[in-house]
């Protein structure tokens, strides 16, 4: 049984996209990054980036205990070698794929994810000018869709002459092009990529995963209105939970 701790981001689909494409079954247990979940001590033993997504396998490969990964290429990576689909094991094939999950992971995710964070950050005047960020993550985010766009010239997917892992890593992120200011029609290996990608069953049924009905607003009150507005940003080291110590 797996247990994949999910909020519904582009980070969190990369994970529920590949386990529909499995037909793994799979247990979401929600970590609601706008209350704070990252942070619980418990959470923080799986995560101790207080991010997620992470995954609890219990039925690990090489048997023994129940193993816990966070980071989501190293969980792609782990959930294609268990089902031994979307990741090829020949050598070529094998980093042509491992390189593009890498470069999800250290480009288009944190990029895109700086890019939002800075034009959110705009939208309170207390901040300053937000200018140069914004102009700066702005043009990577639009090299980045580039970048894409050259690795799939003439090609229907990233790496090994197949679908895989690469490409759906970098989907969910690719697929918000409209709220990223990208004019998509400069990008057209990417705009054919991404309604080959959409058209498939199971990248809907991992895009439709939610947490449930949303809150009711009103039943919010102003403290923790004020509680939680503070904690996606201006985060810094979080000590040893005391209940690690016990
Ligand atoms: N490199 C990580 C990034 C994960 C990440 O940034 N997750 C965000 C949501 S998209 C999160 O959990 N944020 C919680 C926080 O900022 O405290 C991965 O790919 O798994």
């Amino acid at each position: 049984m797996l247990d994949l701790y999910f909020f519904p981001t582009p980070n969190g689909k990369k994970i529920t996209i590949l386990l529909e494409e499995c037909g793994l079954p799979y247990t979401v247990k929600t970590v609601h990054i706008g209350k704070g979940d990252q942070f619980h001590p418990d959470f923080l033993r799986i995560s101790p980036n207080n991010r997620m997504p992470a995954l609890v396998d219990h039925e690990p490969m090489g048997g023994g205990a129940p193993i816990s990964i966070f980071e989501s290429g190293a969980i792609m990576i782990n959930v294609a070698e268990k089902a031994g689909k979307f990741w090829p094991q020949d050598p070529r094939g094998k980093y042509e794929v491992a390189q593009w999950v890498m470069w999800q992971m250290g480009n288009q995710g944190p990029k895109m994810g700086e890019q939002g964070h800075f034009r959110r950050a705009a939208e309170d005047a207390k901040n300053g000018d937000q200018s140069y960020a914004i102009r700066r993550f702005d043009n990577e985010v639009h090299r980045l869709f580039g970048v894409l766009n050259l690795g799939l010239f003439r090609k229907d997917w990233l790496a090994a002459g197949q679908y895989t892992i690469a490409d759906m890593i970098c989907y969910p992120w690719a697929a918000y092009w409209k709220m990223r200011d990208i004019d998509i029609e400069e990008f057209p290996n990417v705009k054919a990529w991404l309604e080959r990608i959409a058209a498939r069953p199971a990248v809907q049924k991992g895009m439709d995963v939610g947490i449930g009905p949303a809150e009711d607003p009103a039943s919010v009150s102003q403290e923790e209105k004020d509680r939680r507005a503070k904690i996606l940003s201006n985060q810094r080291a979080v000590q040893i939970p005391q209940e690690w110590l016990k």
